[in-house]
């Protein structure tokens, strides 16, 4: 007879000599664990967190961890083809490594989970030590390990755990011609049914393992696939060169920045402007296929091309833009230098039709803002489609490659980012994203001010003190600040002259601070004489109001 060599354990008890037998499946086991581990976290590193897939992130620490001499070497062997060479050891080592991880927990327990479990930690290090990585970094390499570990176990088990096939019913055996079949008979059928049942675990071991592998490749294609898409973005917006505008910003004034540390910046870069939005994943639009649909009631509906828009005279500007949920004091704000175009000439080319009293404004993500038309009519007011930020395109967390900017409102009612459709309706017909949660429906911004320095809770020393901080009434701008000490009188500040009237100010107060505790409050009053009200409210439905107060020890 030749019978193929059994490989698999076929009962539960078993010699180490049978045990190291199946060493070749075991290693595939580890090899199809890992496998699939890392292709479910390429999945969820495209999902959630794009710069940490496990690999690359290894990858990227071994260049940045490689010696001088090895870098040159790995250039002057593999030349452009480095980093695919890197990559292609790294597979070898990886497949070395969960090979071995599948044979040593096979032999004991749980030594392959303790290598897969070093590697994932390994992984994990290597994305929260990575530069400017986020909290979300860690996921990818954690789920590649927890999968990993979850299907070797699987995969073992199957290796191991008889299945018993059907009883064979010796009275049924043709030979035995319905007497009672003798003892070699039984033999031969005890043989059969062994053979049976080895030959099923081996049909189930090889079934999940080439499952696990198809499933794995299967993930690591979809997370790569999804990831080209934010990687043509990427090469798209570094390809982008803005036109220069056809209106400069004017220039910043002497003394508008006053200088003080502590402070914001007056200008505040890219890299350090707050972020609001409902965006788990940025969207990553291709600007050679966006187009910003102007809607709704209109008597000349209008569709428009990123080549168009840019094509189009643009004008730079400073806007200060906040979040309705910024608290008194809080740092939901910043000032950026805008380049865009004015939103009123496409709507004047669009002609809005009698009754409509609202743009709803809708993200490729499906966000939506209601901003009044007439403000987006405006002469007066700066509304734009902005394209540019501070210089450069749009940074894909702050809207590239277009979103609006509205000087005066609220971000939830005006600065809808990846903008894509302007729907000319009425407030009555729609409610936007916001509003829909408890929000109003407009959304002014409020004068108001705040101290930055010195901040809460510090000590100073008695003497003169520079007290330091910003006011903003967007559209309207600021004409005074004052500054309380306890309960004394209001004493007005100096201040720094503003940009515009559409940015935030800065402003200072030197003050005489004798020794002890003390209170500091601020208030400002805007162009139009309103003044800053002291009322407390929450930042829901329309934004916080208050005066900002910090407690100073005087020593
Ligand atoms: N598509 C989209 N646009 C959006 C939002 C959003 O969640 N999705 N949030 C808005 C809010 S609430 C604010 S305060 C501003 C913030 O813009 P920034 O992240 O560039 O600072 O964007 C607005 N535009
Ligand atoms: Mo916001």
């Amino acid at each position: 007879m030749s019978e193929p060599d059994v490989p698999l354990r076929t009962t539960v008890r078993h010699p180490v000599r049978q045990r190291l037998r199946g060493w070749l499946p075991s290693a595939f086991a580890g090899i199809a664990a890992v496998i699939l581990g890392l292709g479910v976290s390429e999945l969820i590193a495209a999902l959630v967190a794009p710069a940490a897939s496990p690999v690359l992130v290894v990858g990227s620490l071994m260049i940045d961890a490689a010696p001088g001499w090895a870098k040159e070497t790995a250039i002057a062997l593999f030349g452009t083809g480095d980093k695919a060479a890197l990559l292609t050891g790294l597979g070898i080592v990886l497949a070395v490594v969960a090979g071995a991880a599948g044979v040593l927990e096979r032999w004991k327990s749980p030594l392959g989970r303790v290598v897969i479990g070093a590697a994932g930690v390994f992984g994990v290090g290597a994305a929260i030590t990575r530069n400017g990585s986020a909290a979300f970094d860690i996921v990818p390499a954690a789920a590649a390990t927890v999968v990993a570990l979850i299907t070797l176990g699987v995969l073992l088990r199957a290796m191991d755990e008889p299945i018993r096939p059907r009883p064979i019913n010796p009275a049924s055996l043709r030979a035995t011609g319905g007497r009672q079949p003798n003892s070699l008979e039984l033999a031969r059928v005890e043989e059969a049914r062994k053979r049976e049942n080895a030959r099923l675990t081996r049909r189930r071991f090889v079934g999940l393992t080439s499952g696990a592998v198809a499933l794995g490749a299967l993930t690591v294609v979809g997370g790569y696939a999804l990831q080209a898409g934010a990687r043509a973005a990427t090469a798209a917006r570094n390809a982008l060169k803005l036109p220069a505008p056809a209106v400069k910003a004017a220039a910043i004034p002497a003394g508008a920045e006053l200088g003080i540390s502590g402070m914001p910046a007056l200008v505040v870069s890219n890299t350090d402007f707050y972020r609001i939005d409902t965006a788990l994943q940025i969207p990553q639009l291709d600007p050679t296929q966006w187009r910003l649909k102007i809607t709704g009631m209109v008597a000349n509906p209008i569709s428009i091309t990123f080549a168009e828009l840019l094509a189009l005279p643009l004008e730079e500007s400073y806007t200060t833009l906040m979040c309705v949920s910024n608290e008194v004091g809080g740092n939901l704000i910043g000032n950026a230098r805008w380049l865009g175009y004015p939103i009123r000439h496409l709507l004047e080319r669009a002609q809005p039709k009698a009754g409509a009293d609202m743009v709803f404004s809708r993200s490729s993500d499906g966000f939506t803002a209601s901003t009044p038309l007439r403000v987006l009519q405006e002469d007066d007011r700066n509304a734009i489609l902005a394209v540019g930020m501070n210089g450069e395109p749009l940074p894909p967390e702050h809207g590239y490659p277009v979103r609006m900017v509205v000087p005066g409102l609220y971000g939830y009612v005006s600065a809808t980012k990846w903008v894509v459709e302007l729907q000319v309706t009425t407030f009555s017909a729609h409610s936007a994203y916001w509003t829909q949660r408890g929000w109003s429906a407009r959304g002014p911004v409020k004068v108001e001010s705040e101290i930055n320095v010195p901040q809460q809770g510090t000590t100073v020393k008695a003497g003169t003190v520079v007290v330091a901080g910003i006011a903003w009434h967007q559209h309207t701008g600021i004409q005074k600040v004052e500054v309380q000490v306890d309960d004394q009188s209001w004493m007005e500040a100096e201040l720094a002259p503003a940009i515009s009237v559409d940015t935030w100010m800065q402003w200072k107060y030197a003050w005489s601070a004798r020794a002890g505790q003390h209170t500091l409050r601020v208030r400002a009053t805007s162009v139009d004489g309103e003044v800053q009200t002291s009322a407390v409210t929450d930042t829901v439905p329309n934004g916080a109001t208050g005066y900002h107060e910090v407690q100073v020890q005087v020593g």
